[in-house]
């Protein structure tokens, strides 16, 4: 795309957003402002339990997967943080790890435990972790918890996500009240070590890999807990982790309504836990969600700087850095169109029962082609206009291929 043909089209976009009275720099502020994290685990070759396929060049410790990261940052100009999975990419110098991130432009966002899977650990988390039945593996999960905030603590991050398998596939496998206190009081040992200036973001997911109950099944569960943990408790919302057709933007509001939405895992889903990439399913749905996380921010409800934001997905057919390029965008994009929304216009036809009135309201900001705007945001803040061609044009790949290897396998997932 030639400079020429974006800036004819930002200045289509733009006189048509004036004539709205929209104020073009405030947008493109905004946009330019929205970070999103990206997981450690998104770099390298994603896979299903049935196989992995390797695309070549993939980072082989967690120094490269910054570097994979700082490159995404450079280009996109969305992203600015890394998170990382505890025990697949421990740092064995947290000091240089950290200088490493920080001359790249990236810090390190929330810390996710890992306590479903058997990673050396002495006891199995087999029959489960923080909920299991055994009191020493909860107490072996809960220490794990503590370590993972301990080296948080020497990278800056200032969060730690908790995300359980714990369940059972059969009825009558596992006591539900019991696994369910269980967990309330692992989780209130690991909230007890949580430094004051910190949030614990509370995962839930309604099957996989238990497929009769998982402990934390829902966004209300989740939000039970968290009242008893306390303020620094928050339910975050992994798009992937719901049923077939919920209303996820409802549960958003919900939870900003409480002020308890912890933060977001972006990703897509045609039936489950898909993590296929962000809108490349239902963008409708996507920007939906941005609706209400504009709303409930405008509103008061709660803060739009205390929710976290990272893509969780992982995939074994594309080029997981020109997948995530493809993620940010469209996070991007759905987030400018939700600017768009004439909110006035919209709660005005909700009191006035203008059913009509309000859906044309949500098709006007849907339908418009804001990707010029988000390209503007972009050069704006020193990126590339297109960051897809460019990483394509200066084989990226290739040259990662012929540093780090054809066969690269990362650690995680
Ligand atoms: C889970 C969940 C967690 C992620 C793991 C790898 O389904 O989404 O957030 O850390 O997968
Ligand atoms: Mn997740
Ligand atoms: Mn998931």
């Amino acid at each position: 795309m030639s400079t020429d043909f974006h800036n004819r089209s930002f200045s289509l976009l733009s006189e048509q957003l004036v004539s709205k009275g929209m104020d073009v720099e405030s947008l493109i502020s905004k946009i330019a402002k929205f970070q999103i994290a990206v997981p450690s685990w998104a770099l390298g070759a994603g896979g299903t339990r049935f196989g992995r396929f390797s695309i070549g060049g993939e980072p082989r410790n967690l120094e490269e997967k910054l570097e994979d990261i700082g490159l995404l940052a450079k280009i996109t100009k969305r992203t600015d943080a890394v998170s990382l999975h505890i025990p697949w990419d421990i740092p064995q110098d947290a000091e240089a790890v950290k200088q490493k991130a920080s001359s790249l432009g990236i810090g390190f966002d929330a810390m996710n435990s890992n306590t479903f899977q058997d990673y050396g650990q002495t006891l199995s988390y087999k029959m489960g972790s923080l909920s299991n039945a055994d009191s020493l593996v909860r107490a072996q999960a809960v220490e794990h918890n503590l370590q993972v905030i301990e080296i948080g603590k020497s990278l800056g991050s200032k969060g730690l996500t908790v995300w359980l398998a714990d369940g059972s596939n059969f009825p009558g496998q596992a006591n539900f009240r019991n696994s369910l206190q269980w967990t309330t009081d692992s989780l209130k040992e690991i909230y007890a070590g949580l430094p004051s200036d910190w949030k614990l973001l509370l995962e839930y997911k309604p099957y996989e890999p238990n497929f009769y109950h998982t402990v934390i099944p829902d966004w209300g569960t989740s939000a039970l807990i968290c009242h008893q943990l306390g303020d620094q408790a928050k339910v975050l919302v992994d798009l992937g982790h719901h049923l077939p057709n919920t209303n996820i933007e409802q549960i958003v509001a919900t939870l900003m309504h409480l002020d308890l939405l912890a933060g977001f895992h972006f990703n897509d889903s045609k039936y489950g836990d898909d993590d296929l990439s962000t809108g490349s399913i239902k963008p409708y749905q996507l920007f939906l969600i941005f609706c209400e996380l504009i709303g409930g921010s405008s509103d008061g409800a709660q803060a739009w700087d205390s929710i976290s934001w990272m893509i969780d997905a992982s995939h074994n057919v594309k080029d997981p850095i020109e997948d995530l390029i493809q993620a940010l965008e469209a996070i991007s994009q759905a987030y400018a169109k939700a600017l768009l929304v004439d909110r006035k216009k919209l709660s005005q036809c909700q009191i006035e029962g203008d059913v009509v009135g309000a859906q044309e309201v949500l098709q006007e900001a849907f339908l418009t082609d804001v990707r010029a705007l988000v390209r503007e945001a972009r050069i704006q803040s020193g990126g590339e206009a297109d960051p897809l061609a460019f990483y394509r044009r200066e084989k990226i790949r290739e040259k990662l291929i012929a540093k780090r290897g054809k066969n690269a396998q990362a650690s995680g997932l």
